[in-house]
């Protein structure tokens, strides 16, 4: 096994390869940005190493700096998460050649043939896997389109051989519009992958995206995982992915996973892998083949109990898989939501910004993959990933009831977030029937819907964004019971310094004004409980100005911070970090 693996990403990903080579006694090496020197992946490592600026090209997809890094650091292998290089045939070659670092990942030849989109029809036909109807070839003029739209009539879709993820793909309805559409297929695929070649499929009007997550090591060994249903997509980006597919039968599952399975053999491909296809009225057709571990993983994993991280760094050092196609069993539903900074009632615009509150749910069935803690800065050069939160129940109508409270407690302030619309969608119809396609997001939920969802669910900061007053909660006892009031801000007494969370409340600045846990004003600080000071941040002589924080103080296992409330000078300071002060004691003098 390897002993020190460099992971050339960044965010969730990183941690989570990083959470394997843990489990494995692997030391770790983080790469990291200008813009990530305090992110959680630098955190987590072993040790981190500075590859550039914040733009991915002059860092994360930097492919010299990377290798020379993991040389510099004595790493004897590289894995490359999912995005940046990932899929980058040309990097897998530079690192398998490179002497003493493995790539963690398919051989490149593989991901080249793959990546071609014309090759990969073929190698999959060749194994009998169904491709949609259409060329195996790049076809030249929009004679031969028009040829293919008599043969299989329209719409067809002609794609760029380079393409993915929607980029260079155009319907043609008709004979008519053949010639344009060829024209701007052939810009985009130059643009886009430098690549002007296309060729061209009979186009499915409402298809389910259904993948196959694949593992195979060098000793000849290809299982399947499953499927995963990603139907739930806006314009090619996915929101939600749940495992096993609601829209598959017994059968139907069975014939794609051995389809999946034969296709990857023929390509000579090891390590972990996803088959994609579209599935209408029962038919299954190859679309194309991701050769990286995915964002959505997560929910496979939760289903099969297998780590498939794990496995990719043991298939990379040459381990055989221990367990049979028949040892994989599918145990109960699995639903991954990304929880991204994106504004749902804004066509999902990415908001960055301060994560001012981030707290998770957590108890039976939830997962939760991030790399941030509260305080942290959402940026704007990376996706706006913030976290990914899988449910995991004994099926599907329970894994929504789960997904259901997981979300109600997933507390998120600072940023607005896709939270609301994932509960919009546990209560609509469509997506609970599980007969969503691909066509769902974009052309048939309403969008009022889900701006009404926002308003709803949102953050203060997302939500009724329209000049009315912003509000904020205060908890009072009434004849002891509690009530959550909400009253108009500037109503609120000064905010309670001892209302953070645990560990959170001083970093996040709140020095609104003394009260909980200590009152500092002119005179003597005191304690106004039990508890034992964690820090002095004045002393003796010192000015300071209302609002700045004295000292923190631990009581009743919250962090609060003591502020002043009014301006002076510290006469003395009768404590030090470490001590135990009761009710009363005087932690500062001012005069
Ligand atoms: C298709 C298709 C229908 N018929 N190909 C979109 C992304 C690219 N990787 C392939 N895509 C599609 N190819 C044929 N012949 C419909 C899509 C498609 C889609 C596929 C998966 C998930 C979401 C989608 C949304 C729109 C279109």
């Amino acid at each position: 096994m390897f002993e020190k693996v460099l992971v050339a990403n960044r965010g969730e990903i990183a941690v989570r390869v990083m959470a394997a080579c843990e489990e494995l006694g692997i030391d770790t090496v983080a790469v990291y940005s200008d813009a990530d020197r305090s992110a959680g992946h630098v955190d987590y490592a072993d040790e981190a190493y500075n590859v550039g600026p914040a733009p991915a090209s002059d860092s994360y997809l930097d492919q010299e700096t990377i290798i020379e890094t993991a040389q510099q650091a004595g790493a004897d292998a590289i894995h490359p998460g999912y995005g940046f290089l990932a899929e980058n045939a040309e990097f897998a070659r530079r690192v398998e050649e490179t002497d003493d670092i493995t790539w963690v990942g398919p051989p490149s030849d593989a991901m080249r043939t793959l990546g071609e989109k014309t090759k990969a029809r073929t190698v999959m036909q060749e194994a009998g896997v169904p491709v949609v109807p259409g060329t195996t070839d790049p076809v030249e003029d929009a004679e031969a389109v028009r040829e293919l739209g008599e043969e299989y009539g329209y719409p067809l879709a002609i794609k760029a051989e380079g393409g993915g993820g929607g980029r260079g793909m155009k319907i043609v309805r008709s004979a008519e519009e053949v010639d344009d559409a060829l024209e701007s297929a052939k810009r985009e695929g130059e643009a886009y992958f430098d690549n002007d070649s296309v060729y061209v499929e009979k186009y499915l009007e409402a298809p389910k995206h259904i993948e196959v997550q694949i593992i195979a090591d060098e000793h000849g060994n290809v299982r399947h995982l499953g499927e995963r249903d990603c139907s739930l997509q806006r314009r090619h980006q996915k929101v939600i992915e749940e495992a096993p597919s609601p829209a598959l039968d017994a059968d139907l599952r069975a014939e794609i996973g051995e389809a999946a399975r034969q296709g990857v053999r023929e390509a000579g491909y090891t390590n972990a892998g996803t088959v994609e296809f579209l599935v209408e009225d029962g038919e299954f057709y190859f679309m194309e083949v991701n050769t990286r571990i995915q964002v959505e993983h997560t929910a496979t994993e939760e289903v099969t109990g297998i780590d498939l991280v794990r496995w990719q760094l043991r298939v990379a050092a040459g381990e055989a898989l221990a367990f049979t196609q028949d040892e994989v069993d599918i145990d109960g539903h699995a639903i991954e939501f990304r929880i991204n900074a994106e504004n749902p009632a804004e066509e999902f615009a990415p908001t960055p910004g301060a994560l001012e509150t981030y707290d998770p749910p957590t108890s039976i069935g939830v997962r939760l993959d991030d790399a941030v803690t509260q305080g942290d800065e959402i940026g704007g050069d990376y996706d706006s990933m913030i976290a990914k939160l899988i449910v995991h129940a004994e099926d599907r109508e329970r894994c929504l009831a789960r997904s259901k409270r997981a979300l109600e407690h997933f507390d998120v302030e600072g940023v607005a977030t896709t939270i609301p619309f994932h509960r919009l969608m546990l209560d609509d119809e469509v997506f609970v029937s599980g007969s969503h396609t691909t066509k769902y997001l974009d052309e048939e939920l309403d969008g009022a819907a889900i701006a009404d969802a926002v308003d709803r669910w949102g953050t203060d900061s997302t939500a009724g964004g329209d000049g009315q007053p912003r509000t904020a909660e205060l908890a009072v006892e009434v004849d002891g019971q509690r009530f959550d009031v909400v009253v108009e801000e500037g109503l609120t007494p000064a905010a309670d310094s001892s209302s953070g969370t645990g560990g959170g409340g001083s970093a996040g600045g709140d020095a609104g004004g003394g009260g909980g846990a200590a009152a500092a004003t002119a005179g003597g600080v005191t304690a106004e409980m039990q508890g034992t000071v964690l820090s002095v941040d004045v002393a003796e002589g010192d000015d300071v100005t209302e609002g700045d924080v004295i000292c923190v103080l631990e009581a009743m296992k919250m962090e609060n911070d003591v502020v002043a409330s009014t301006s002076g000078t510290v006469a003395s300071v009768p404590v030090a970090e470490g001590d135990s002060v009761d009710m009363g004691d005087t932690l500062v003098v001012l005069e």
